[in-house]
């Protein structure tokens, strides 16, 4: 079975990206998985500033999943430029990039998108709409205000010619309008979802698990989230979705397909099993050749545009 995709100009060797914030900027993840035999990744979401994050602990289990605060924690703009992406260039060469970025304001999406432009080493941005971390930010994340989805694609679309794709929440009743905005104003791909806003109390104690108190809940038991999200994001737009959110089997990948992603994240999973990524493209292929499948294409189905309708 033939995995390869052709999508944004240019050649995924498989669908399978790890999503932002699993594997930072590639390198911190080299020692334990080829990185340059995935589909691709997404970096960390990078800012203008360093950040140092959230007080610890910043990630906590419980059995659904996993609880994260990590606050943005990144090196910043010019360490990025610096000492990321030139190993990026050096040692990936088959696998596709997104650098993602993050801010407080409006204005800082634009001047991350202007500052890595004229860098190599990566095929486009995923603009990080959508983190439930962000202290600093006064108010729900800018995927749940229409204006700003609009704005800061608007902005984003004028300083690059890179694809962008925009990064969704999955608690946005309005997901299929949100998608709709974000294409209209100018982004190339969606990545749905984020992770979850959650919280966790430890009964006996009374405190809260992680340093920050809430966090975005991620891994198995955000499955049905992201695959909702990407039924509507599908009824609402034509373009290539990145299917994420509790990705831990083929299985998983393969349903997110079938709803209309051409592009599989896998999060969470890759903290317990580095590989699970490249696990989940050989299970993709697997399955693929048991049942006389010839290409990964094939199985991304255009959509249901209705949430009842049966996709098999
Ligand atoms: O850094 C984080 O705490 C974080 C981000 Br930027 C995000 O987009 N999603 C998430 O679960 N955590």
């Amino acid at each position: 079975m033939r995995l390869t995709t052709e999508l944004f100009g240019v050649t995924f060797q498989n669908p399978v990206l790890l999503a932002a914030g699993t594997c930072g900027f590639g390198m911190e993840l080299s020692d334990v998985l080829d990185v340059d035999a995935l589909g691709g990744f997404v970096t960390k979401s990078v800012t203008l500033e360093p950040r140092k994050g959230n007080a610890a602990p910043r990630v906590t289990e419980f059995g659904g999943g996993m609880l994260n605060s990590v606050g943005l924690a990144n090196p910043g703009l010019d360490a990025v430029r610096r000492d990321k992406l030139p190993w990026i260039r050096q040692n990936v060469t088959r696998a596709q990039v997104f650098v993602s970025v993050a801010g407080h304001r409006i204005e800082e999406f634009l001047r991350l998108v202007e500052g890595l432009d004229g860098e190599e080493g990566f095929l486009g941005f995923e603009i990080n709409l959508s983190c439930p971390n962000d202290e600093r930010r006064d108010g729900p994340p800018f995927a749940l205000d229409p204006h700003a989805v609009t704005s800061i694609l608007t902005g984003c679309r004028s300083r690059t010619s890179r694809p962008l794709l925009a990064k969704l929440a999955p608690n946005d009743p309005e997901v299929g309008r949100t998608s709709r905005l974000a294409v209209e104003a100018g982004a190339d791909g969606l990545t749905l979802v984020n992770t979850l806003p959650g919280f966790l109390l430890d009964g006996e104690t009374g405190r809260a698990k992680l340093g920050a108190g809430r966090g975005g809940m991620s891994g198995p038991a955000l499955l049905p989230s992201g695959l909702l999200a990407i039924q509507r994001a599908r009824a609402a737009t034509d373009v290539p979705l990145v299917g994420l959110g509790g990705v831990t089997r083929p299985g998983d990948a393969l349903a997110y397909a079938r709803l209309g992603a051409s592009l599989i994240g896998v999060g969470t999973a890759t903290f317990a099993d580095p590989r699970a990524g490249l696990r989940i493209a050989r299970g993709i292929e697997r399955f693929g050749r048991r049942h006389g499948v010839a290409s990964w294409d094939e199985l991304v189905g255009p959509g249901t545009h209705t949430e009842h309708a049966d996709v098999s």
